[in-house]
């Protein structure tokens, strides 16, 4: 038996343990969010907080009852007897630190099963490898800079069909679904132009042209806190936990997360047979930092949605992006779909290039720097930075032009972060005295 056999604690468990009047009262209790921002948006999941503290954590799997899941730095696992061990063989198959850290994300996510990969990258190359030369791709149009370039630079070259399509739009989606469609990558919110995707209605459109074409959401900007793609219809939820999964800035990581057994049996066989595991050390970082997911997230949409509408009433700023404003494009679909926002806004600077690069090194607090969903505030310029690799005439139709600013608004307190954005507003855009 390998650590996949480990079955995942069925979700709720907490609840069926508790006195019968007790699970009554909580049948009742939907997650509440405290800040206004969340007005008119999907109630939280039920236990969600709950769950990411104590699912996978239990002190009894450890002799020593350690609270804590301890780091298993070994690589391998004495056997009883040749073939009969104690559920661990070797630590690029099977490590109990990941197994704490696979079984709390496939609870977060409402799924049976969870794989952890090396960073976000390893786990869209170790989906891809499901593939074989010749199937088709539907990707969407916007992604983030990485996957673009891995799709058409490196799995176009395998022989898989690559097309981009506005899955915005499902005419478009409908027109490019063919016989050898076998995937549909889906990425809500777009990284970086903020597009969203409306799973459900995607995910039926596609398994009702074939169930068997599987669709994967790349959650990474929703978090599992403020989105669910299983629940909606996807097939895969892929992470770069890199990012608000971990929230620290301290790790970079990979999650894929299912419930069809067909799909975890090939992608565990996968992640054992390409290799790319994640270090004990850095499950550990992982699994700590998702005890407070939910406290980060509620904070990281508050002080969103206050940068927001601040950029959103400067007369400096030519345009916000932001799934928690009504002016979203998609918002009636963001607030069906979604518990919340998360720190990213994108928006565009009036005036050019030079105007956007006063910005970002007025910039006092923000750090100019890629990567996004830590504590502290991130800007950055996609055109330049993170989505340099994307080939300029498709940057050009996405508009991911000189202008556009991508911001990852961190935990700092609200005041700051606005006086920040309004100092770095007023060095590319002084003041007529
Ligand atoms: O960096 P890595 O953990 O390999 O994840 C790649 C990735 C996948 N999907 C999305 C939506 C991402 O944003 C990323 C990584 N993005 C950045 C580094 C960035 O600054 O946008």
């Amino acid at each position: 038996m390998t650590s996949a056999h480990f079955p995942v604690r069925p979700r709720r468990y907490f609840h069926s343990r508790l006195p019968k009047e007790a699970q009554r009262s909580m049948e009742n209790h939907v997650g509440s969010h405290e800040s206004e921002a969340f007005a008119g948006f999907s109630a939280a999941f039920k236990s969600f907080a709950t769950e990411a503290i104590h699912v996978g954590q239990e002190p009894e799997q450890w002799t020593s009852m350690a609270v804590v899941p301890p780091i298993s730095l070994s690589t391998t696992f004495k056997q009883h007897a040749p073939g009969k061990h104690a559920g661990f063989e070797y630590s690029r198959s099977g490590n109990p630190t990941r197994n704490c850290l696979e079984k709390a994300v496939a609870a977060l996510d409402g799924a049976k099963y969870c794989l952890a990969v090396a960073s976000g990258l390893a786990a869209t190359v170790t989906i891809t490898h499901m593939l074989k030369a010749g199937d088709g791709i539907i990707c969407m149009d916007d992604v983030y800079g990485g996957t673009n370039r891995y799709f058409q630079r490196i799995a176009a070259e395998f022989g898989l069909q690559i097309t981009l399509v506005d899955c915005t739009k499902l005419d478009l989606l409908t027109a490019a679904l063919k016989p050898n469609t076998k995937m549909v990558w889906l990425e809500t919110p777009t990284n970086p132009t903020m597009k969203v995707v409306d799973i459900r209605a995607c995910s039926d459109l596609v398994h009702h042209h074939n169930k068997d074409i599987v669709v994967v959401v790349d959650n990474t900007f929703m978090s599992a806190y403020f989105q669910r793609p299983l629940a909606l219809g996807a097939d895969i939820c892929m992470y770069s936990a890199t990012k608000y999964m971990n929230g620290h800035s301290d790790v970079v990581m990979g999650l894929l997360s299912m419930s069809r057994e067909d799909l975890y049996d090939r992608l565990k066989f996968l992640q054992n047979a390409l290799g790319g595991v994640p270090s004990p050390f850095d499950c550990f970082l992982l699994n700590r930092g998702l005890k407070t997911l939910h406290l980060r997230m509620e904070r990281h949409f508050k002080n969103a949605m206050a940068a927001a509408r601040f950029l959103e009433a400067d007369s400096r700023v030519e345009r916000v992006i932001y799934p928690g404003l009504p002016s979203h494009p998609q918002y009636e679909v963001v607030k069906r779909q979604c518990t919340g926002c998360p720190g990213m806004i994108t928006f565009y600077i009036k005036g050019d290039l030079k105007h956007a690069e006063t910005f970002l090194s007025g910039l006092k607090m923000f750090a100019v720097a890629e990567s996004l969903g830590g504590y502290e505030s991130l800007a950055e310029h996609p055109a330049i930075m993170t989505h340099a690799s994307v080939p300029e005439k498709e940057r050009t139709i996405l508009g991911i032009s000189d202008t556009l600013i991508r911001l990852s608004v961190g935990l700092e307190d609200e005041a700051d972060i606005i006086e920040d954005l309004d100092q770095a507003l007023n060095a590319a855009h002084p003041k007529k005295k």
